[in-house]
């Protein structure tokens, strides 16, 4: 471990307010990795449990996967996705909050003109679940490994409590700093990582190349949580939206949301590439009816 890792790992995560200005919220995830923004889903966490409570009360333990896959998905932690078709006030008070956006902005359009929301999730930790393995984000892309932290964005994370969100209850651990550490093989150990303690519906706002982890359930009550990961629009997102959001639920959304969940094709103005996810090199937007075009010569 070097001297910076040692000082970095006793670091403790700032906290801001919903509303606190981009810049400021990208500066310290460039310094820490991460940052707790305090309130950002309160207004919405009780109503969006009260969907989620007859769902996850029958939902099953695990995940089913290679044997890598059910070790991190974690063996007693219920994960539920398809959060767009199966949560009104996930789609319509979540998905494309301006403030949530405008702090994943800071991170997402530095190598692409729009992203993908490239999974969203609840992840509930059961009592007696234990720690899961540090990583970074970014190794869903294994490849950004290699390029450490001069590598572009390729993943962030807002991962909201939905209950309470203690140590003792499996409070996600992140070692601050670890953005910045030279060797992204390098997965350091628990004992470098802090507690990100939060209140219902606050929310941990962290780079793809920050390590982090579920902490382990000591208590007798489930800690529910809600990551909602973020790619740029030239990868391919961990949820395949398009198979599974109806076209009557795609018709409500906003243009914003579409983008979100690949209803829109991707365009690379602003670096001078080429368009993606088209059909016939058209806007997919336009050829699935969706009014009021985004594509940027329209
Ligand atoms: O549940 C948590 O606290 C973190 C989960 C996580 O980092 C992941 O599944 O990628
Ligand atoms: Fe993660």
């Amino acid at each position: 471990m070097t001297f910076e890792q040692t000082i970095s790992s006793n670091k403790s995560l700032q906290r801001v307010p919903t509303g606190t200005p981009p810049e400021e919220v990208k500066s310290i995830i460039d310094s820490d990795g991460g940052v707790i923004v305090q309130g950002l889903f309160s207004k919405q966490v009780d109503r969006l449990n009260r969907e989620l409570d007859p769902l996850l009360a029958n939902w099953n333990e695990g995940v089913k996967g290679n044997q890598l896959m059910e070790e991190f998905s974690g063996r007693r932690t219920k994960r539920m996705t398809q959060l767009v078709a199966r949560s009104k006030v996930f789609r319509e008070e979540i998905l494309d909050d301006a403030t949530m956006l405008s702090y994943i902005d800071t991170m997402m359009l530095d190598t692409a003109d729009s992203y993908w929301m490239n999974a969203a999730q609840i992840i509930e930790l059961q009592p007696e679940e234990k720690a899961q393995l540090l990583h970074r984000d970014l190794e869903n892309y294994p490849v950004f490994r290699r390029y450490g932290p001069a590598g572009p964005e390729v993943m962030c994370n807002c991962l909201v409590a939905l209950s309470e969100y203690t140590e003792e209850m499996g409070a996600t651990r992140i070692i601050p700093g670890s953005n910045k550490w030279p060797d992204f093989e390098d997965h350091g150990s628990p004992e470098q990582t802090i507690a990100a303690e939060m209140e219902k519906g606050d929310a941990l706002v962290f780079s793809g190349k920050t390590l982090h982890g579920g902490g382990a359930n000591r208590s007798r009550k489930p800690r529910r949580g809600m990551a909602l990961a973020f790619a740029p629009g030239w990868l391919v997102p961990e949820e395949a939206y398009p198979f599974v959001i109806p076209m009557e639920i795609v018709r409500m959304m906003s243009p914003r949301a579409q983008q979100l969940t690949g209803f829109r094709s991707f365009h690379n103005a602003t670096m001078g590439g080429g368009s993606l996810w088209q059909i016939d090199y058209l806007e997919l937007a336009d050829q699935l009816g969706l009014s009021e075009s985004m594509a940027p010569n329209a």
